[in-house]
């Protein structure tokens, strides 16, 4: 009880000397330097425009390779891009699956200022996974699926810096590219039954010689609490763009998606064009430590939906690929 009422008096002592003091706190205290805020210097990238490009590439259904809702929704990728960019190319091709059916397969590629020798790559695939052979109900393992994420999200990010880029032209070259069939691959028939559409391109780019100065994948650029992390080819090959994206991404206020940490190495479309095209690309692909697979409980399952896309993994990447975009010079 003693001590209480010392204590008691301490207090009130310490609040009469506060009390009595003739000057403002906020004039007496010496105030830090404002931390300098960072300037953004590209527009605002709009999450709700990119999330109704996954909206819309849903409503076709799963866009699996030989399907009509694969045909329907690439005359869409088509047409969407040609009222932005300045040039559409449609690579058509034939190609072998892991089963030897032949795959009618298309990339699209849209590009800016096709004349400009310093170029970015900015990739994702297109196709939906025609089995979905991670979901936790095996009766589900043969349908195909929605793709939201796994597909959807990597183009509706391309399709909203598409956008913005024909109001606010950049001065480099930047070409999309709309991946086709990436993941009808099969683990047991080995890794290069993926990526058939990146294989392809790697060896027949559109055009002959085709060079970029780096390049940028988007792979499950839309699912909630996504986390980005240095993925192993992408450490392997392309190191320094790792680094720019990551520190651009930090510099916005990012660092809830992008991590400094290193991952395993993922079969995905930017081996082949490291290792095919020899275009240093780095792989921007959501890593979960809550699954075996490492990727996302949604992957590979029939809840790779709309459901599981959330505005503001959409609005981390693409904001970040603005930034980097109108950076360079
Ligand atoms: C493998 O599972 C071998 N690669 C993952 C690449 C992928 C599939 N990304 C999305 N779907
Ligand atoms: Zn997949």
């Amino acid at each position: 009880m003693k001590y209480l009422y010392i204590l008691l008096g301490m207090a009130l002592t310490f609040l009469g000397a506060c009390g009595n003091d003739p000057k403002p706190a906020t004039q007496q205290q010496k105030t830090a330097p404002e931390p300098a805020k960072y300037q953004q210097i590209s527009q605002n990238f709009n999450a709700d425009s990119a999330y109704y490009f996954i909206e819309k590439q849903v409503s076709f259904g799963p866009r699996v390779c030989n399907s009509d809702a694969h045909t329907a929704c690439g005359k869409y990728l088509v047409s969407e891009f040609k009222k932005y960019a300045d040039v559409v190319t449609e690579q058509k091709a034939v190609v072998s699956n892991w089963d030897k059916k032949p795959l009618n397969i298309k990339n699209i590629i849209a590009s800016f200022n096709p004349k400009a020798s310093k170029r970015i790559l900015i990739c994702a695939h297109w196709d939906s996974r025609p089995y979905a052979d991670n979901d936790p109900n095996p009766a589900n393992h043969n349908t195909a699926i929605d793709a939201a994420d796994d597909g959807a999200s990597g183009v509706a990010v391309m399709l909203e810096m598409a956008r913005i880029m024909s109001k606010n032209r950049p001065t480099i070259g930047i070409d999309f590219i709309c991946l086709d069939a990436e993941d009808l691959g099969k683990s047991d028939q080995g890794g290069d039954t993926y990526c058939l559409g990146s294989q392809y391109w790697s060896k027949n780019p559109h055009i002959p010689g085709y060079k970029a100065d780096y390049g940028i994948l988007l792979d499950m650029v839309g699912g909630k609490n996504a986390k980005f992390i240095w993925e192993g080819y992408s450490m392997k090959y392309a190191e320094p763009i790792l680094r720019k994206v990551w520190d651009q991404a930090i510099q916005l206020g990012f660092s809830n998606y992008f991590y400094y940490y290193q991952g395993g190495f993922i079969t995905d479309d930017h081996k082949y064009i490291n290792e095919l095209a020899q275009i240093p690309t780095i792989d921007i692909i959501h890593y979960s430590e809550q699954t075996d697979s490492r990727f996302p409980a949604h992957w590979h399952t029939v809840n790779d939906n709309l459901s599981n896309i959330d505005k503001n993994t959409l609005r981390a990447v693409g904001q970040t690929l603005l930034e980097v975009v109108y950076k360079e010079k």
